[in-house]
Order: structure tokens, then sequence, then C-alpha cells
């Protein structure tokens, strides 16, 4: 893992319709996120948010209208293209600058800028995608049509000729042996199709129940990071862990992740592999049923940070306790 951070608020709603996750990265900051990371890291630098209204503001500037009217969602493709070149550029720099990103999200099509970064920067990056879902639809094969459950289609290539697929054609290629994914178990017709055909490898929720995080993570490491200074990009949605512990998330499944093992999996990766870029999305601070459903979920969000391993400045080297604040 790499020694300095940059914390980047990806403020966007734009890849699904519930007004609410481009609150997150200024609710999660007011919660005190920024405290925890500065503990961990020889440096933090905060970028603030990027908005999607911040460029071309009289043409964008109303698209979080009339979210919930089912208006016709390709009308917002053009801006989440435009808005994810943009977090792609400011990414790359802070990648070629030796600096770990964590990027919050967001909702989830925020991957397509922040992982196209990390492929410009090492084209054979390895990706663990945390999630209850697979990301990998197609306009054709969502049922929804929300861009937040096809970012990795772009990525390899699975759209159909169209103004979606031209809109996005700067997105670059990401090796399928690369891509491992953990947690599913809410994935769709047409991407059990994909993922069979194109041979990825995934843990499903059921699986890491039965083989436990640590297996998990050991066949994942020697699937992506056998020699341990592999460049790596972890997309964690926190729809990946069970309800029960982020409640306010927009596609909540039941039978999700226990939050040890999402710490364990940031925790491992940290530690077994040179962890460059780093999503945190789907926190939704206008969902939950009430308080406590929102303390729960920023206090599982910090946890999943704390669980992030802390540099030893004297000696150069990730410390040797596994989780600090945990208990
Ligand atoms: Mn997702």
């Amino acid at each position: 893992m790499r020694k300095d951070l940059t914390l980047l608020g990806a403020a966007t709603d734009l890849g699904q319709s519930k007004a609410g996750t481009e609150l997150a990265p200024s609710w999660l900051r007011l919660k005190g996120i920024k405290e925890v990371l500065s503990r961990k890291f020889f440096n933090l630098k905060d970028l603030g948010d990027i908005n999607p209204t911040d460029s071309n503001p009289s043409k964008d500037k109303d698209l979080n209208k009339d979210k919930d009217l089912n208006k016709n969602k390709e009308n917002d493709h053009p801006a989440i293209s435009r808005y994810n070149k943009r977090l792609k550029e400011t990414i790359k720099q802070e990648l070629v600058d030796q600096r770990l990103v964590i990027t919050l999200g967001g909702d989830h099509s925020i991957a397509i800028g922040s992982l196209s970064a990390s492929l410009e920067y090492n084209p054979d990056i390895k990706v663990v995608w945390v999630d209850a879902h697979a990301d990998l639809n197609t306009p054709e094969t969502s049922p929804s049509g929300n861009l937040h459950g096809m970012p990795l289609a772009f990525f390899f290539d699975l759209l159909k000729p169209g103004q979606t697929r031209d809109l996005f054609s700067w997105v670059p290629r990401l090796k399928r042996e690369n891509l491992v994914y953990i947690g599913l178990r809410d994935v769709d017709e047409g991407e059990r199709r994909f993922i069979k055909e194109l041979g990825i490898t995934f843990f499903d929720a059921d699986t890491v129940k039965e083989l436990g995080i640590s297996k998990v993570l050991e066949e994942t490491i020697n699937q992506l990071c056998p020699r341990g200074d592999e460049d790596v990009h972890l997309s964690f949605d926190v729809d990946g862990l069970d309800p029960e512990f982020v409640p306010a998330t927009g596609t909540p499944v039941n039978g999700g992740l226990h939050l040890m093992d999402g710490q364990r999996i940031i925790n491992t990766l940290a530690r077994k592999s040179n962890l460059i870029s780093f999503d945190l999305v789907e926190v939704n601070p206008l969902l939950g049923q009430n308080e406590f459903d929102l303390d729960m979920t920023a206090a599982s969000t910090i946890a999943l940070l704390e669980s992030i391993p802390t540099w030893d400045s004297e000696n150069m080297t990730l410390d040797k306790i596994l989780f600090d604040q945990i208990n």
C-alpha cells in the first residue's frame, strides 16, 4: 500500500434513480473519516468534491430533477461520460504522483472514471470488486436501466454498437483474469452469461460464508498478486456487506458479508499488494428508516476505513496490529 493518501469526493447520483449518494462524501467527512485516515498515512490531501455540475452548468444543472419520474435515463449518459472523464484525469494525476487515492462515491458509476484512471496508469492493474451485484449489465440486459449496474460492461466492451457505447468509447479495457468479485448475491440473467463466457473468478456471499473470508482472500491473492507488490484497485460497494451493517444504501440485498469480512478484505489487500486506488461507494444518507440506520451506516463505513493498516513512519513498514480500533 502506498504511504501518501489523496481523498476525493465523487459527489454524484447520476448513475441511479435515488437522490442522496451525492451527499455521501460531505456526510462522511462530517462523521470524521479524515481524522481516521490522517492517522494511517504519512500525508493526507483532500481534493474536496467533484460535482457533475462543476462543468457545463447550463447543460447539467437540471439533471437531478424528477429523479423518480422514470424519465429516459439515456438522457443522462452524456453527462455521466463527461463527469467520469474528469474523475479519470484528476485521479490519474494522483496515481502518477505515487499517491493512494480513496474515491468516495457517489453511486458505483463513478468507477468508470476511477478504474479508467488505474488502467491508464497500469494496463495490468488487478481489480477486486466487492458488491452484492456484478455491475456487468448492458443497456440491453439491465432490468433497471441504471448505469451504476453497468460500469464493468464498459471495461469488457460488452455493449452493442449504439449511442451509449460511443459515449464511453474512451474507457480502456480490463483483462478478465485481472478481476475477482467478492460478495455477489443478486446477479441478473445477462450478467450470469457474461461472467460464464468471460470466465471471471467470483466468490459469492454464500461461498464466503462457507469457506471463510481468509480462504477467499488467499485464493484472490494467489490469482491476482502472487508476488505481493502488484498494483491493485479495490472497488468497494457498501451493499456487498449485509444491510444489517449498512442499511442506508440504494439497493440492499439480504445475506451479505459481515462487517469483519469487509474489514479483512481491505486490511489484507493493503498488506499483500500495492493498493493504489480504493472506491467506497453507494452510501446514501437520505435512505434508511431512522436515525439508528444512519448511525449504523456511518459507524460501519468508518470501521471499514479503520481497517486500513497504519504506516509506521520510523521503520517505513505497516504496523503489525491487524485492526487498530475494532472491538
Ligand atoms: Mn456496485
